[in-house]
Protein backbone atom coordinates (compact mmCIF):
# COMPACT_ATOMS: atom_id res chain seq x y z
CA UNK A 1 0.00 0.00 0.00
CA UNK A 2 1.01 3.23 -1.01
CA UNK A 3 1.83 6.03 1.68
CA UNK A 4 1.19 10.00 1.25
CA UNK A 5 2.77 12.13 3.32
CA UNK A 6 3.79 15.88 3.58
CA UNK A 7 6.74 16.81 6.04
CA UNK A 8 4.33 20.60 5.51
CA UNK A 9 2.16 19.09 8.90
CA UNK A 10 5.01 20.29 11.06
CA UNK A 11 4.03 24.30 10.83
CA UNK A 12 0.99 23.74 12.49
CA UNK A 13 3.05 23.25 16.31
CA UNK A 14 3.26 24.81 19.16
CA UNK A 15 -0.28 25.25 19.74
CA UNK A 16 -2.67 25.02 23.43
CA UNK A 17 -5.59 24.43 23.69
CA UNK A 18 -8.28 24.37 26.27
CA UNK A 19 -8.58 21.37 28.78
CA UNK A 20 -10.54 20.91 31.94
CA UNK A 21 -10.04 24.72 32.81
CA UNK A 22 -6.81 24.96 31.94
CA UNK A 23 -4.66 26.08 28.74
CA UNK A 24 -2.17 22.99 27.87
CA UNK A 25 0.35 22.31 24.87
CA UNK A 26 -2.70 20.72 22.70
CA UNK A 27 -2.74 16.66 21.70
CA UNK A 28 -2.58 17.05 18.49
CA UNK A 29 1.19 17.30 18.06
CA UNK A 30 3.47 16.90 15.16
CA UNK A 31 5.20 13.95 16.32
CA UNK A 32 1.95 11.91 15.67
CA UNK A 33 2.44 11.84 12.05
CA UNK A 34 6.56 11.41 12.37
CA UNK A 35 6.40 7.89 14.60
CA UNK A 36 3.10 7.04 12.10
CA UNK A 37 5.35 7.56 8.87
CA UNK A 38 8.18 5.93 10.74
CA UNK A 39 6.06 2.92 11.41
CA UNK A 40 5.11 2.65 7.79
CA UNK A 41 8.80 2.52 6.65
CA UNK A 42 9.61 -0.17 9.89
CA UNK A 43 7.30 -2.53 8.44
CA UNK A 44 7.72 -1.28 5.12
CA UNK A 45 4.26 -1.11 4.21
CA UNK A 46 5.15 0.20 1.01
CA UNK A 47 6.43 3.79 -0.55
CA UNK A 48 5.88 6.67 1.11
CA UNK A 49 5.32 9.77 -1.82
CA UNK A 50 4.58 13.61 -1.37
CA UNK A 51 1.41 14.74 -2.44
CA UNK A 52 0.63 16.33 -5.92
CA UNK A 53 -1.06 19.62 -5.59
CA UNK A 54 -4.27 20.65 -5.99
CA UNK A 55 -6.51 23.66 -5.97
CA UNK A 56 -9.22 24.27 -3.95
CA UNK A 57 -12.23 23.51 -5.96
CA UNK A 58 -13.15 20.20 -4.61
CA UNK A 59 -12.95 21.17 -1.05
CA UNK A 60 -15.52 24.09 -2.25
CA UNK A 61 -18.16 21.51 -3.59
CA UNK A 62 -17.72 20.26 0.59
CA UNK A 63 -17.17 23.88 2.49
CA UNK A 64 -18.54 27.30 2.23
CA UNK A 65 -16.78 29.88 -0.62
CA UNK A 66 -16.85 32.53 2.91
CA UNK A 67 -15.48 29.47 4.75
CA UNK A 68 -12.39 28.50 2.72
CA UNK A 69 -11.70 31.97 2.14
CA UNK A 70 -11.01 32.53 5.69
CA UNK A 71 -8.88 29.63 6.58
CA UNK A 72 -5.64 31.33 5.11
CA UNK A 73 -7.09 34.76 6.29
CA UNK A 74 -7.02 34.05 10.04
CA UNK A 75 -3.32 33.92 11.04
CA UNK A 76 -2.56 37.05 9.53
CA UNK A 77 -5.57 38.57 11.13
CA UNK A 78 -4.39 37.46 13.94
CA UNK A 79 -0.42 38.86 13.72
CA UNK A 80 -1.97 42.38 12.71
CA UNK A 81 -3.30 43.15 15.75
CA UNK A 82 -0.02 42.48 17.10
CA UNK A 83 -0.39 38.67 18.59
CA UNK A 84 1.09 36.16 18.54
CA UNK A 85 0.58 32.25 20.35
CA UNK A 86 -2.21 30.35 19.49
CA UNK A 87 -5.31 32.32 17.43
CA UNK A 88 -8.45 30.57 19.22
CA UNK A 89 -12.40 31.69 18.91
CA UNK A 90 -14.24 32.47 22.50
CA UNK A 91 -17.68 33.32 21.23
CA UNK A 92 -19.79 31.76 18.81
CA UNK A 93 -23.30 32.24 17.25
CA UNK A 94 -25.56 29.71 18.32
CA UNK A 95 -29.37 29.42 17.61
CA UNK A 96 -30.59 32.91 18.93
CA UNK A 97 -27.78 34.71 17.68
CA UNK A 98 -27.17 35.95 14.05
CA UNK A 99 -25.09 33.93 11.45
CA UNK A 100 -26.27 36.10 8.99
CA UNK A 101 -23.72 38.43 8.86
CA UNK A 102 -19.77 37.91 9.06
CA UNK A 103 -18.25 39.94 11.29
CA UNK A 104 -15.04 41.90 9.98
CA UNK A 105 -12.96 41.42 13.29
CA UNK A 106 -10.84 38.52 13.70
CA UNK A 107 -12.34 37.26 17.17
CA UNK A 108 -15.91 37.80 15.60
CA UNK A 109 -14.27 35.63 12.63
CA UNK A 110 -13.42 32.88 14.90
CA UNK A 111 -16.09 31.92 15.81
CA UNK A 112 -18.72 32.71 12.99
CA UNK A 113 -16.70 30.04 11.49
CA UNK A 114 -16.13 27.51 14.04
CA UNK A 115 -18.28 25.14 16.44
CA UNK A 116 -15.93 24.88 19.46
CA UNK A 117 -12.30 26.56 20.35
CA UNK A 118 -10.28 23.14 19.38
CA UNK A 119 -9.21 24.11 15.83
CA UNK A 120 -6.15 26.57 16.89
CA UNK A 121 -4.13 28.66 14.51
CA UNK A 122 -0.56 29.43 14.83
CA UNK A 123 1.95 30.46 11.64
CA UNK A 124 2.19 27.74 9.98
CA UNK A 125 -1.15 25.81 10.19
CA UNK A 126 -3.38 26.91 7.31
CA UNK A 127 0.43 25.62 4.65
CA UNK A 128 -0.28 22.42 7.03
CA UNK A 129 -4.36 22.18 6.28
CA UNK A 130 -3.51 22.87 2.69
CA UNK A 131 -0.76 20.10 2.39
CA UNK A 132 -3.04 17.75 4.67
CA UNK A 133 -5.99 18.45 1.88
CA UNK A 134 -3.34 17.60 -0.80
CA UNK A 135 -2.37 14.31 0.94
CA UNK A 136 -5.97 13.26 1.13
CA UNK A 137 -6.80 14.37 -2.63
CA UNK A 138 -3.51 12.45 -3.79
CA UNK A 139 -4.60 9.18 -2.26
CA UNK A 140 -7.90 9.78 -3.89
CA UNK A 141 -6.38 10.57 -7.39
CA UNK A 142 -4.32 6.75 -7.21
CA UNK A 143 -7.61 5.18 -5.97
CA UNK A 144 -9.30 6.64 -9.22
CA UNK A 145 -6.37 5.79 -11.61
CA UNK A 146 -6.59 1.89 -9.98
CA UNK A 147 -4.92 1.79 -6.83
CA UNK A 148 -6.72 -0.51 -4.88
CA UNK A 149 -5.92 0.82 -1.31
CA UNK A 150 -4.00 3.78 -0.53
CA UNK A 151 -3.00 5.35 3.01
CA UNK A 152 -2.92 9.57 3.01
CA UNK A 153 -1.19 10.08 6.60
CA UNK A 154 -3.59 13.43 6.74
CA UNK A 155 -2.46 15.88 9.95
CA UNK A 156 -4.03 18.23 10.83
CA UNK A 157 -6.91 15.63 10.89
CA UNK A 158 -10.31 16.24 9.04
CA UNK A 159 -13.93 14.67 10.48
CA UNK A 160 -15.39 17.62 12.99
CA UNK A 161 -14.75 20.36 10.29
CA UNK A 162 -18.29 20.90 8.69
CA UNK A 163 -18.95 22.96 5.16
CA UNK A 164 -18.66 25.89 7.12
CA UNK A 165 -16.94 25.31 10.82
CA UNK A 166 -13.72 24.09 12.07
CA UNK A 167 -13.36 22.32 15.65
CA UNK A 168 -12.11 19.45 17.51
CA UNK A 169 -8.31 20.41 15.79
CA UNK A 170 -9.85 20.06 12.05
CA UNK A 171 -10.34 22.93 9.46
CA UNK A 172 -10.78 21.50 6.00
CA UNK A 173 -12.59 17.63 5.66
CA UNK A 174 -9.99 15.67 4.39
CA UNK A 175 -12.20 12.74 4.28
CA UNK A 176 -14.85 14.62 3.06
CA UNK A 177 -13.02 16.15 0.45
CA UNK A 178 -11.53 12.66 -0.69
CA UNK A 179 -15.22 11.32 -0.93
CA UNK A 180 -16.36 14.29 -3.14
CA UNK A 181 -13.20 13.46 -5.73
CA UNK A 182 -14.29 9.93 -6.02
CA UNK A 183 -17.66 10.67 -6.69
CA UNK A 184 -16.28 13.26 -9.51
CA UNK A 185 -14.56 10.35 -10.70
CA UNK A 186 -16.81 7.57 -11.67
CA UNK A 187 -18.10 6.09 -8.80
CA UNK A 188 -21.74 6.76 -8.24
CA UNK A 189 -22.13 5.84 -4.54
CA UNK A 190 -19.29 6.54 -2.17
CA UNK A 191 -19.03 5.62 1.38
CA UNK A 192 -16.99 7.09 4.73
CA UNK A 193 -16.81 4.84 7.36
CA UNK A 194 -15.42 7.01 10.55
CA UNK A 195 -14.32 4.64 12.97
CA UNK A 196 -12.14 7.34 15.04
CA UNK A 197 -13.07 7.27 18.61
CA UNK A 198 -15.19 10.77 18.39
CA UNK A 199 -17.96 11.09 15.98
CA UNK A 200 -17.46 12.46 13.02
CA UNK A 201 -19.94 15.40 12.89
CA UNK A 202 -18.09 17.53 10.74
CA UNK A 203 -18.43 14.37 7.52
CA UNK A 204 -21.90 13.66 8.87
CA UNK A 205 -23.08 17.15 8.51
CA UNK A 206 -21.29 17.36 4.71
CA UNK A 207 -23.22 14.85 3.65
CA UNK A 208 -26.55 14.85 5.51
CA UNK A 209 -28.98 15.19 2.64
CA UNK A 210 -27.16 13.70 0.17
CA UNK A 211 -28.16 9.82 -1.53
CA UNK A 212 -24.62 9.72 -2.74
CA UNK A 213 -21.86 9.61 -0.02
CA UNK A 214 -22.93 6.99 2.56
CA UNK A 215 -21.71 8.28 6.41
CA UNK A 216 -21.36 5.26 8.37
CA UNK A 217 -19.39 6.39 12.59
CA UNK A 218 -18.44 4.05 15.31
CA UNK A 219 -17.52 6.52 17.91
CA UNK A 220 -18.34 7.00 21.86
CA UNK A 221 -21.91 7.89 22.42
CA UNK A 222 -22.26 11.79 22.51
CA UNK A 223 -24.55 11.90 25.31
CA UNK A 224 -21.35 11.27 27.65
CA UNK A 225 -18.48 12.21 24.70
CA UNK A 226 -17.25 15.12 22.94
CA UNK A 227 -18.77 16.00 20.64
CA UNK A 228 -22.03 16.14 22.38
CA UNK A 229 -24.21 17.82 19.91
CA UNK A 230 -24.44 15.23 16.62
CA UNK A 231 -24.01 11.54 16.68
CA UNK A 232 -26.81 9.75 18.04
CA UNK A 233 -28.47 6.88 16.49
CA UNK A 234 -31.62 8.33 15.58
CA UNK A 235 -29.87 10.90 13.03
CA UNK A 236 -30.39 8.67 9.63
CA UNK A 237 -29.99 11.48 7.12
CA UNK A 238 -32.71 13.91 5.51
CA UNK A 239 -34.20 14.30 2.14
CA UNK A 240 -32.24 12.57 -0.67
CA UNK A 241 -29.84 11.48 2.39
CA UNK A 242 -32.18 9.70 4.10
CA UNK A 243 -31.05 6.46 5.69
CA UNK A 244 -27.58 7.02 4.51
CA UNK A 245 -26.26 7.88 7.73
CA UNK A 246 -25.63 5.36 10.27
CA UNK A 247 -24.44 6.00 13.70
CA UNK A 248 -23.08 3.30 15.91
CA UNK A 249 -22.73 5.18 19.28
CA UNK A 250 -20.87 3.23 21.85
CA UNK A 251 -20.55 3.51 25.59
CA UNK A 252 -17.57 4.41 27.71
CA UNK A 253 -14.95 1.04 28.15
CA UNK A 254 -16.02 -0.65 24.68
CA UNK A 255 -13.34 -3.05 24.28
CA UNK A 256 -12.53 -4.93 21.04
CA UNK A 257 -15.53 -7.41 21.05
CA UNK A 258 -18.37 -4.75 21.01
CA UNK A 259 -16.42 -2.29 18.82
CA UNK A 260 -16.26 -5.72 16.55
CA UNK A 261 -19.87 -6.61 16.89
CA UNK A 262 -20.68 -2.92 15.73
CA UNK A 263 -17.88 -2.78 13.12
CA UNK A 264 -19.89 -5.60 11.37
CA UNK A 265 -23.30 -4.32 11.80
CA UNK A 266 -21.27 -0.65 9.97
CA UNK A 267 -19.90 -3.28 7.21
CA UNK A 268 -23.26 -4.73 6.54
CA UNK A 269 -24.72 -1.45 5.45
CA UNK A 270 -21.94 -0.79 3.33
CA UNK A 271 -22.30 -3.85 1.67
CA UNK A 272 -26.14 -3.22 1.12
CA UNK A 273 -25.50 0.19 -0.33
CA UNK A 274 -23.09 -0.84 -2.89
CA UNK A 275 -20.53 2.25 -3.10
CA UNK A 276 -18.22 2.15 -5.94
CA UNK A 277 -15.24 3.29 -3.18
CA UNK A 278 -14.61 2.96 0.39
CA UNK A 279 -12.55 6.66 2.42
CA UNK A 280 -12.42 5.54 6.27
CA UNK A 281 -11.61 7.98 7.99
CA UNK A 282 -8.54 6.28 10.56
CA UNK A 283 -8.49 7.71 14.11
CA UNK A 284 -6.95 4.94 16.89
CA UNK A 285 -7.68 7.13 19.84
CA UNK A 286 -10.05 3.95 20.45
CA UNK A 287 -6.70 3.03 22.29
CA UNK A 288 -6.88 2.24 25.98
CA UNK A 289 -4.43 4.33 26.86
CA UNK A 290 -5.45 7.15 24.95
CA UNK A 291 -4.82 10.18 27.13
CA UNK A 292 -8.74 11.97 25.84
CA UNK A 293 -10.85 8.86 25.20
CA UNK A 294 -12.10 6.11 27.14
CA UNK A 295 -12.27 2.57 24.97
CA UNK A 296 -10.12 -0.11 25.56
CA UNK A 297 -8.84 -1.19 22.60
CA UNK A 298 -5.45 -2.67 22.28
CA UNK A 299 -2.49 -2.86 19.47
CA UNK A 300 -2.99 -6.51 18.89
CA UNK A 301 -6.76 -5.39 18.29
CA UNK A 302 -6.15 -3.10 15.48
CA UNK A 303 -4.59 -5.94 12.02
CA UNK A 304 -8.58 -7.46 12.60
CA UNK A 305 -10.25 -4.07 11.91
CA UNK A 306 -8.21 -3.46 8.98
CA UNK A 307 -9.01 -7.41 7.72
CA UNK A 308 -12.73 -6.93 8.53
CA UNK A 309 -13.02 -4.05 6.16
CA UNK A 310 -10.62 -5.44 3.41
CA UNK A 311 -13.32 -8.35 3.49
CA UNK A 312 -15.89 -5.49 1.66
CA UNK A 313 -13.46 -5.60 -1.46
CA UNK A 314 -13.60 -2.34 -2.10
CA UNK A 315 -11.25 0.25 -3.07
CA UNK A 316 -10.60 2.05 0.31
CA UNK A 317 -8.51 4.96 1.28
CA UNK A 318 -7.82 5.63 4.83
CA UNK A 319 -7.38 9.40 5.51
CA UNK A 320 -6.14 9.42 9.11
CA UNK A 321 -7.87 11.24 11.99
CA UNK A 322 -6.97 10.65 15.72
CA UNK A 323 -4.93 9.44 18.07
CA UNK A 324 -3.42 10.89 21.18
CA UNK A 325 -1.27 7.97 23.04
CA UNK A 326 2.06 9.38 20.83
CA UNK A 327 4.38 6.53 21.07
CA UNK A 328 1.93 3.72 20.17
CA UNK A 329 0.15 5.56 17.55
CA UNK A 330 2.19 4.33 14.73
CA UNK A 331 1.89 0.13 15.84
CA UNK A 332 -1.60 0.79 15.85
CA UNK A 333 -2.14 3.26 12.79
CA UNK A 334 -0.44 0.67 10.59
CA UNK A 335 -1.64 -2.10 12.37
CA UNK A 336 -5.02 -1.49 10.90
CA UNK A 337 -3.05 -1.30 7.54
CA UNK A 338 -1.35 -4.48 7.45
CA UNK A 339 -4.67 -6.00 9.05
CA UNK A 340 -6.36 -5.04 5.81
CA UNK A 341 -3.24 -6.11 3.29
CA UNK A 342 -3.08 -9.29 4.86
CA UNK A 343 -7.29 -9.37 5.31
C1 LIG B 1 -10.30 15.10 17.38
B1 LIG B 1 -10.39 13.74 16.68
C2 LIG B 1 -9.61 18.01 25.38
C3 LIG B 1 -11.06 17.83 25.05
C4 LIG B 1 -11.27 17.17 23.73
C5 LIG B 1 -11.56 17.71 21.36
C6 LIG B 1 -11.15 16.39 20.87
C7 LIG B 1 -11.00 16.39 19.38
C8 LIG B 1 -10.65 15.06 18.83
N1 LIG B 1 -9.27 19.38 25.54
N2 LIG B 1 -11.12 18.10 22.66
O1 LIG B 1 -11.67 13.22 16.56
O2 LIG B 1 -9.51 12.74 17.20
ZN1 LIG C 1 -10.92 11.41 17.70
Amino acid sequence: MRTIYSPRHAGHAGNVELNSGAIVPAFELPRRAEIIRDRVREVGLGPIEAPREFDLSVAARVHDRGYLDFLPRAWPMWAAEGRGGTAMPFVFPVPGLRRDRPPEDIDGLLGFYAFDAGATFVEGTWDAVRASHDVALTGAALLAEGERAVFSLCRPPGHHAGSRFAGGYCFVNNAAVAAEYLRGRGHERVTVLDIDYHHGNGTQEIFYARGDVQVVNLHADPVREYPYFLGHADERGTGAGEGANLNLPLPWGTGIEPFMAALATGLAAIADFGPGALVVSLGVDTYREDPISRFQLDTPDYPGIGAAVAALGLPTLFVMEGGYAVEPIGANAVGVLTGFEEG
